[in-house]
């Protein structure tokens, strides 16, 4: 097996972290105005007079429980060089506790405070009883996963890990089959040089099979969804890809940009595909990987979160050389996330 270069890594942490720092300013807004976002992207660069990239701002772009919970998944990782369910439950439950003010979603709260509850002998009993038995569907599991595609090469350990990290917290397969999804993304892009086309074709195969079992039929057809919900959702952003232009409200009618991982997974795989080619309305100097971020935080609603996706299989895609410098010095703690990208580095290429 090949190693994918390092600054892959790098580019998938430091482009999460990008987009929920980015996004987090614009999270929850319904419309966000295109001039608005470029002229908030103007001011973290430097002025005419110079100085230093990201001078021109004076405060530091926080990251929230997008970055906090990858973080938690990415130390684990690491500590215990393999997936440890006990260990990465306690390290979301410390890190909620440590700073509770990160914009956590209002369902998940109730898991953490289980998880640090000396009684908690199953780390997966507190997700299970989210929403009166039914689980989270929200996108938790799916903007925190990047890491376990990072550390994992075989595909079938990257679907496994990807499962049993987000059913920490969601145990709706709609919750979980979405971070599968988003960490099929991230893996496929770590290998590079793929087209829309077999990028699209790979994700399809696989979710048909992920979410041809039991339980993901039961839990979409009990939401009311059609079978195979995700990869319905695929085939349409096919469709959208053969278009030359598609209207921003038919992306958010189809795809969406909310919190739940069936409304937002797609959307980030779908910015991340169109950037690969120009866009009329975002200036030509900004590259793929920027455009990516753009288009998701263009869209309103879960701005962050969908951000972070597009740019953790964007980054991964492309590289660190696609990360601005002015960006990545706006964001907090994007040093740590490069160091951290390094050690995963090591750990996947020993495997
Ligand atoms: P979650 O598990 O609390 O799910 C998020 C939300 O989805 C819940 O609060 C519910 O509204 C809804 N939901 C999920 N499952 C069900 C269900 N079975 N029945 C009914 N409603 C359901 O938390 P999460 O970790 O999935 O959430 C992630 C999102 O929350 C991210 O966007 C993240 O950035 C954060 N978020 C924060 C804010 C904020 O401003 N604080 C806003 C939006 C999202
Ligand atoms: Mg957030
Ligand atoms: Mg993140
Ligand atoms: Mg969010």
């Amino acid at each position: 097996r090949r190693c994918p270069g390092r600054g892959r890594f790098r580019g998938c942490l430091v482009g999460a972290l990008l987009g929920d720092c980015l996004g987090a300013a614009f999270e929850g807004e319904s419309a966000v105005k295109l001039p608005d976002l470029l002229r908030f992207l103007r001011g973290l660069e430097p002025g005419p007079s110079g100085g230093e990239p990201g001078s021109a701002r004076r405060e530091t772009l926080s990251y929230t429980d997008d970055t906090a919970m990858s973080r938690s998944v990415v130390q684990s990782l690491l500590a215990k060089q393999e997936f440890d369910e006990v260990d990465m439950a306690r390290r979301f439950a410390e890190e909620y506790k440590k700073e509770p003010n990160r914009g956590y979603g209002m369902g998940v709260i109730t898991v953490f405070k289980k998880l640090l509850s000396p009684k908690c002998s199953d780390v997966f009993e507190p997700a299970r009883a989210q929403f009166s038995g039914k689980g989270s569907y929200g996108n938790g599991g799916a903007m925190r996963v990047a890491g376990i595609s990072l550390v994992y090469s075989d595909i079938q350990d990257v679907k496994k890990f990807a499962k049993l990290s987000a059913e920490l917290t969601h145990s709706n397969s709609l919750g979980y089959n979405g971070a599968i999804l988003q960490a099929l993304a991230v893996h496929l892009a770590l290998q590079g040089e793929l087209s829309r086309e077999s990028f699209l074709e790979q994700l399809i195969g696989h979710m048909e099979d992920v979410e041809a079992d039991d339980k993901s039929l039961a839990d979409a057809r009990a939401l009311g969804f059609e079978d195979l919900p995700f990869s319905r959702r695929l085939k349409k952003i096919k469709e959208f890809l053969e278009l030359s232009t598609v209207p921003k409200s038919d992306v958010l009618f189809e795809l969406g940009n909310g919190v739940a991982a069936l409304r937002s997974v797609p959307t980030a795989i779908y910015s991340f595909l169109r950037s690969m080619g120009s866009d009329p309305d975002i200036p030509d100097h900004y590259n793929n990987l920027q455009r990516a971020i753009i288009y998701c935080i263009s869209l309103g609603g879960d701005t962050d979160t969908i951000a972070t996706m597009a740019g953790a299989i964007a980054g991964a895609y492309y590289g660190e050389e696609q990360v601005p410098a002015s960006w990545e010095q706006s964001c907090e703690a994007f040093q740590e996330t490069e160091k951290v990208a390094n050690s995963l580095y090591e750990l996947y290429c020993q495997r």
